[in-house]
């Protein structure tokens, strides 16, 4: 799949489950397509649920200067909240009113808060997959830190024990199996914005790829 400016998509993928008409109450961002489910879309293998081991580690430019890491207790301790939120992925297709529930990204920045230089956050998953946000995106408050995807529990597959989602950024921008992010004051690229994708993601601005920015 290349996009009009002939640049590669990440993943040429037939796009899932065929393609439907917008609800004329509602509406996608520019250069996307509805489709009626979501697949399951990730690069690498699905990591083994460890719950005993899991921590959740935010460093980089804390306030303190010091690393904290969390256990999973911890973070299911916090405040719960309910998102519903469109998905959009990169590759041009979108899903309309996914009920995700979790805890608020929000509250987790308040357990280890950023530097106030700090403007980029680096949130990284296991095996190696990481995403660059904008603070600013991760502290708004649909944010979330999610456990559960329609009321059940997230499946491994789906990003067990707990996946990032940032309802008006492109999907590649919240992290399944996500394990803690750094604070930055000079921006580092992830994953997919090392490989030529946007540094902000904006669905709805449609910031896509690196030679928008
Ligand atoms: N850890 C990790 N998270 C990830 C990805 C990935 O490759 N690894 N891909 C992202 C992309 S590009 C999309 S579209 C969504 C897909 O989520 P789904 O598999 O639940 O449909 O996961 C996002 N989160
Ligand atoms: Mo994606």
């Amino acid at each position: 799949m290349t996009d009009a400016g002939g640049r590669a998509d990440h993943l040429a993928m037939p796009i899932p489950g065929g393609i439907l008409d917008v609800p004329p109450d509602r509406s996608l961002p520019p250069g996307q397509r509805l489709v009626g489910r979501l697949p399951i879309m990730h690069y690498g293998p699905v990591p083994k649920p460890r719950p005993e081991r899991w921590r959740f580690t935010i460093g980089g430019a804390t306030a303190d200067g010091a690393e904290r890491a969390f256990d999973l207790e911890t973070i299911l301790g916090l405040p719960r909240l309910d998102v519903v939120a469109d998905l959009h992925c990169a590759t041009h297709w979108s899903v309309l009113d996914l009920r995700w529930s979790g805890v608020p990204a929000r509250d987790v920045i308040a357990l280890a808060p950023p530097a106030p230089d700090v403007e980029h956050v680096l949130v990284f998953a296991e095996y190696g997959y990481a995403a660059t946000v904008r603070l600013e995106d991760l502290d708004s408050g649909r944010a979330i830190l999610a456990t559960h995807l329609g009321g059940e529990a997230l499946t491994p597959e789906r990003g067990a024990p707990l996946r990032l989602v940032i309802p008006h950024l492109y999907s590649w921008k919240g992290p399944k199996w996500v394990r803690g992010w750094n604070y930055l004051t000079t921006p580092v690229r992830g994953f997919w914005e090392e490989r030529g994708y946007h540094m902000h993601g904006d669905a709805w601005r449609e910031e896509r790829y690196a030679y928008q920015e």
